[in-house]
């Protein structure tokens, strides 16, 4: 077993770049280097430029804006609007996966494929379910799950599901998110020009609106999905560029919103489709993804994941991509004007997400069918315009288990303790694992790339040094592509961990590094910790579970570490989030917000201390505990 480098993802790169410079194709990496160095005012926090007065730009010589702000203000403001901007796009993800779950229907274009979890959301909002049709009932909790966005009075329904300790410290700390709209207006209204500048009111609606995502928007998004989609069980895909082939028509999926890539990948099974690509010259059709949207399919049916965040132009340049279908999120407009140097069509979808340079076809839940055979054909039609000179395709993947919602986690570790345990069923096997020391602990690797971080790097050392010291991966979003394409979720991988999470792997026949999901699939890992917490009779925050998005870069991922620190769970970054121009607001990010919610913020640029940190915490939380 062999792990692959990230020496070996860049000479891979720098080949693709070969053939983008024979049909003068532009490349993140050549727009960094004239982005850099970054503005100093932006990087740090200190410019505003929130009313036509200014911009203001904080200097020792100008401590004040013209209004007066001080820079902790300024700092604040800017830190809140990214994250409302980071809460309202995750929010709206789910949003419409609401919708689609209202459009479900026994003949529709989208089915229900997980009841058993409709039921049980359904009884936990209190809804009665006896004798109703199980499309009517969708119908209802899409509906209530709407109200959510807009409701004028109380708090999420979903915080029920925290430990009663972290529900109490909401209310107390006045952080408990409302509607969730409410939360991304209100954040706005509180960063507009003469309302708020103080730090301290500043991020305590950061944190709410982060929580109105985590706790409101994300978790119906992933909850929803799993109902509509089914709930990931483990499956075995592969990862890397490699995983496109040559012979076949290329499909890449590229977003976020499953609704897309699952139809998507439905025509591209149908058997018509497949003939008629074999009459074009194909072999056959192969779907792989991009991003985000390659989580939610690759967990639901091992749909290879082609790359992450900064591989989506690697995708283009192989020459051989004949369509790439995007939904919204994280999408480079340079798609654009990359796939005109290629025959590559790229396809949006989303009024949401629309760009120069595209083909356009308008996705929605009624015409879903119909779309995606159009795309699937489009991309078939294309395959005859390829250009034999340009294509690349790097030989480079590896195998990967993926699928691990909390659902699957529970059921694997059953049995994986031969002691007293005898809940099954429960967390309680994974809690003996850790408090036995065979497992020191548990960290949540989320988030994207950054060009600020040599890409994959930081998450692929991270990890590695964290299985070596049993500390168990469960990995979200571009972090877990990273991983499976280092190979990190080969089965195989075992033998680069630890005696004690070697042995769990073994009994449990479970990869090192579990992949839980897409972004919106964080609140997995938070309904994780809560049932953790209720299943040891712990607080969250004494857990020797951490968070760490080493390389992150979108406004999302701060509002994911905001609601990631409000539930109680440290939370270490590799890159800074534009608040060190600040000394308050940076002090209350890494420590002060403690006082409030028993975790806080450590951003650690330098991957080896950050990683030491993570292990030191880990070990401190246990020492805590006298385990
Ligand atoms: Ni999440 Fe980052 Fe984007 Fe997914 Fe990847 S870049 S915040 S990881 S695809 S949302």
């Amino acid at each position: 077993f062999k792990l692959t480098t990230v020496e070996e993802f860049e000479a891979a790169t720098a080949r693709l770049l070969e053939t983008g410079a024979k049909v003068g194709a532009d490349a993140w990496q050549f727009r960094v280097k004239n982005q850099t160095p970054h503005c100093k005012f932006g990087e740090t926090g200190v410019c505003c430029k929130i009313c036509a007065m200014g911009p203001c730009r904080i200097t020792p010589k100008a401590p004040k804006g013209i209004c007066g702000c001080d820079v902790h203000g300024i700092v604040g403001r800017n830190y809140l609007k990214f994250t409302a901007g980071g809460s309202a796009t995750h929010s709206d993800h789910g949003r419409e996966i609401c919708h689609t779950l209202y459009e479900s229907a026994a003949d529709g274009n989208y089915k229900v494929k997980d009841p058993e979890k409709l039921l049980r959301i359904a009884k936990e909002w209190g809804v009665e379910t006896e004798g109703k049709d199980i499309y009517d009932l969708a119908h209802e909790i899409a509906e209530m799950g709407m109200m959510e966005y807009g409701k004028p009075f109380g708090t999420q329904r979903f915080l029920k599901r925290a430990p009663k300790h972290t529900q109490e410290i909401w209310e107390r700390e006045e952080i408990a998110p409302r509607a969730i709209d409410r939360e991304v207006s209100c954040s706005l209204h509180m960063a507009h020009m003469g309302c708020s500048s103080k730090p301290e009111a500043l991020i305590r609606q950061s944190f709410r609106a982060g929580l109105s995502d985590g706790w409101g928007g994300s978790m119906m998004g992933t909850e929803f999905s799993d109902v509509l989609f089914g709930t990931p069980k483990p499956v075995d895909t592969e990862a890397n560029l490699g995983v496109m082939e040559v012979e076949n028509v290329n499909i890449v999926v590229h977003g976020h919103d499953p609704s897309l890539s699952e139809m998507i990948c439905e025509y591209a099974d149908d058997p018509e489709l497949i003939a008629y690509a074999k009459s074009k010259g194909a072999k056959g059709i192969t779907v792989s993804g991009v991003c985000c949207t390659s989580n939610e399919v690759a967990m639901r049916r091992g749909i290879p994941m082609a790359g992450n965040f900064l591989q989506q132009e690697n995708v283009v340049l192989t020459g051989a991509c004949e369509a790439i279908v995007v939904d919204v999120q994280c999408i480079f407009p340079a798609l654009g004007p990359l796939s005109k140097c290629f025959h590559t069509k790229f396809i949006t979808t989303s009024p949401i997400a629309q760009m120069p340079d595209s083909e356009f076809i308008r996705f929605n839940a009624h015409t879903a069918g119909e779309n995606a055979k159009a795309i699937v054909k489009a991309a078939i039609d294309n395959f005859e315009n390829r250009n034999p000179d340009l294509i690349y395709i790097p030989d480079m993947k590896q195998k990967a288990t993926v699928g691990y919602s909390v659902e699957a986690i529970v059921k694997v570790l059953d049995g994986v303790t031969n002691s007293q345990v005898d809940e099954t069923g429960t967390t309680k096997p994974l809690l003996e694992c850790i408090t036995s020391g065979v497992l020191r602990g548990a960290v949540a690797m989320v988030g994207c790339n950054n060009p600020k971080i040599r890409p994959d790097l930081a998450h692929i050392e991270l990890m590695k040094k964290l299985i070596a010291n049993d500390i168990v991966v469960i990995a979200s979003g571009c972090a877990a592509q990273a991983a499976a394409k280092a190979g990190l979720m080969d089965k195989a991988a075992k033998d680069i961990c630890g005696a004690g999470l070697k042995r769990v792997c073994e009994l449990a026949d479970i990869p090192p590094v579990l992949h839980m999901g897409s972004c919106v699939d964080i609140s997995r890992m938070m309904i994780l910790a809560s049932e953790l917490a209720k299943d040891s009779g712990l607080n969250i925050s004494q857990l020797p579970v951490v968070g760490c998005a080493p390389e992150w870069m979108s406004e999302k991922a701060v509002s994911i570490g905001n609601y990631v620190v409000s539930t109680g769970i440290d939370t270490f970054l590799g890159v800074d989030p534009y608040v060190s121009g600040s000394s308050e607001v940076a002090e209350l990010l890494t420590s002060g917000v403690r006082e409030w919610v028993e975790a806080a913020y450590t951003v650690e640029k330098d991957i080896d201390k950050l990683v030491d940190a993570m292990i030191d915490r880990i070990e401190e939380k246990r020492a805590a505990l006298g385990i």
